[in-house]
């Protein structure tokens, strides 16, 4: 059955692919599974019939036959899990694959999160000023640790896996604080990632919801 997940009807990044049904998207891409989309509101995401799907009212969600899933996390799991080429069969590297994917969104995200409140959420607080250095300093602190581990390599560990694409999507966020680029090879690694078909499938499928334009793959 074709799986349905649901996207910002109009994401407030106007087609930057930054909502987190790219990632979900991107995952179905490279797996080859078509996917429907059901785009929602920001007051539809808060009813209950969005709300049944979605206890924390958002996007993006994941359904399949008598299946809802909610959290991208799990989503790609899910689809990795379903499909070949998201994660090795070898059983130690499988799981390697997977600390990834939860160090993507539990270790390194929040960070980023966090930044992304400050700038745009607390831009016109008192303190934000004071703060905002402190905040950009706890994520060049992850980011350090992560440019460690992957040196030179091309992905976090051997092939592409679920946990690139996840940790990817993070480090995407970033792009626009300039922070990226104080770390080169996490730049390349970030721009490898966009230029896999799959995500520039993905990232096309969300612009032509932002912006009425038809995907040209
Ligand atoms: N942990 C959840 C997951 O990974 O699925 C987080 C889901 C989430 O934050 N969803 C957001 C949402 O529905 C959309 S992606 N927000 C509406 C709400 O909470 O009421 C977050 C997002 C939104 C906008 C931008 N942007 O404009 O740049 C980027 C990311």
């Amino acid at each position: 059955m074709t799986p349905t997940i649901t996207a910002f009807e109009r994401s407030p990044d106007g087609g930057k692919g930054l909502a987190r049904d790219t990632r979900v998207r991107w995952a179905l891409e490279e797996v080859g599974q078509p996917y429907a989309v059901r785009l929602v509101s920001f007051q539809a995401m808060k009813q209950p019939a969005h709300l049944a799907l979605h206890p924390f009212g958002q996007i993006p969600t994941y359904q399949e036959s008598d299946l809802a899933l909610f959290e991208t996390g799990s989503i790609v799991l899910h689809i990795a899990g379903r499909h070949a080429g998201l994660l090795p069969n070898e059983a130690n590297a499988r799981a390697r694959a997977i600390s990834w994917m939860f160090a993507a969104v539990n270790t390194v995200e929040p960070p980023i999160l966090e930044l992304a409140t400050a700038r745009v959420l607390e831009s016109d607080k008192p303190w934000t000023k004071e703060r905002l250095p402190l905040v950009m300093d706890r994520v060049r602190d992850r980011l350090k640790q992560l440019a460690a581990r992957l040196g030179d390599a091309d992905w976090l560990d051997g092939a592409f896996s679920a946990g690139d694409l996840m940790m990817v999507s993070v480090l995407l966020r970033l792009r626009m604080s300039g922070i990226l680029n104080e770390f080169p090879n996490l730049s390349a690694y970030v721009a490898r990632g966009e230029a896999r078909p799959a995500y520039k499938r993905a990232f096309e499928a969300q612009l032509a919801v932002n912006t009425g334009k038809q995907p040209t793959g």
